[in-house]
């Protein structure tokens, strides 16, 4: 069986590109170039050529997932899986490739309706050391774990793991069982990984106003989270969670809300993928709500004042 590797690119639709520029490099220290496309700017976080095109398509939502496979076999296998599970997926021609700067490229929607992208052969640009858009104490932590994490939207979370386990090969489980005090219920998320990285895609179900919900940026130095803290802080963006330490993966972050109105949560030094299944009923501290109404109006951080 084929496996998906990593998270290797995303597609970001957004309305207000000066306002993207300005906050990935000043705010999240991402590199922003453009290679002269007037509809389009590309956001670096390592040696490879891109990490997320940002396209001026007005969305303020994720418009496609780009997910690796280790090469041509297994980028044949994979469409033999897809083929087996009934999916439908488009055979992309050499000028989509190039457009992607992959060596070969399918496109198909997710069960949730989400534009889905499998590839194998992501160009690198050795030669062009990463430069951050600000000063950085750390570095980003891509590798062989992909560009970060996300929560998708899926209508049918039980749907949505099976097609991502049977057909993607990723593992996962209801990693939490947690108090949503507005609405009276407990939410199961669940999360997914296909490398050393703790989760690289989580579903929480319910309704959900874009495909995204957030997308989690690690750093492996706990300055560059104390930093980028302080510029949200002192550029008064609001913050859907404030700092805490997850359960899962350990890591020290926060959430707040990017120029499309979705959040960003951005933080790190935590701890690999376990490999094995287990859940939490709180988080280790903090990540209490702050500014609500952004999705993750849950209560995560357990409450010492009760008997
Ligand atoms: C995460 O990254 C996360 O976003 C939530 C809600 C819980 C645990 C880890
Ligand atoms: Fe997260």
């Amino acid at each position: 069986m084929a496996i998906v590797t990593e998270l290797g690119y995303m597609g970001l639709g957004v309305s207000n590109m000066t306002a993207w520029r300005e906050y990935a490099s000043q705010v999240l220290g991402l590199e922003v170039f453009d290679e002269g496309e007037k509809d389009r700017f590309y956001l670096r976080m390592d040696y490879q050529h891109h990490r997320f095109i940002v396209h001026n398509s007005g969305t303020d939502d994720l418009d496609y997932l780009g997910w690796r496979v280790a090469g041509p076999e297994e980028f044949d296998e994979m469409k033999r899986q897809l083929e087996a599970a009934g999916v439908e997926f488009l055979q992309c021609d050499a000028a989509d490739c190039e457009e992607r700067r992959v060596l070969d490229l399918i496109k198909f929607l997710d069960p949730g309706g989400n534009p889905t992208e499998i590839y194998h052969g992501p160009l690198i640009d050795s030669h062009k050391p990463f430069h951050p858009g600000r000063g950085m104490h750390g570095r980003f932590v891509t590798g062989d774990e992909g560009l970060g994490h996300l929560i998708l939207r899926q209508t049918d979370v039980q749907k949505a793991y099976r097609f991502y386990t049977d057909v993607f090969g990723m593992r996962g489980s209801i990693e939490y069982h947690l108090q949503v005090p507005q609405a009276g219920i407990v939410a199961k998320p669940v999360f997914m990984h296909c490398n050393g990285r703790d989760h690289t895609v989580a579903f929480v179900g319910g309704p959900a106003p874009k495909r995204i919900n957030h997308l989690k940026f690690e750093v492996d130095n706990i300055d560059d989270i104390g930093m980028t803290h302080d510029i949200v802080r002192d550029r008064k963006l609001p913050v859907h969670l404030k700092l805490g330490k997850h359960a899962n993966d350990h890591m020290l972050t926060f959430y707040h809300v990017n120029p499309s109105g979705w959040l960003v949560e951005y933080g790190g030094v935590g701890r690999k993928a376990t490999h094995q299944s287990e859940y939490y009923e709180y988080d280790i501290w903090g990540h209490d709500n702050e500014e609500p109404g952004y999705g993750l109006d849950l209560r995560l951080r357990y409450d010492w004042s009760k008997k």
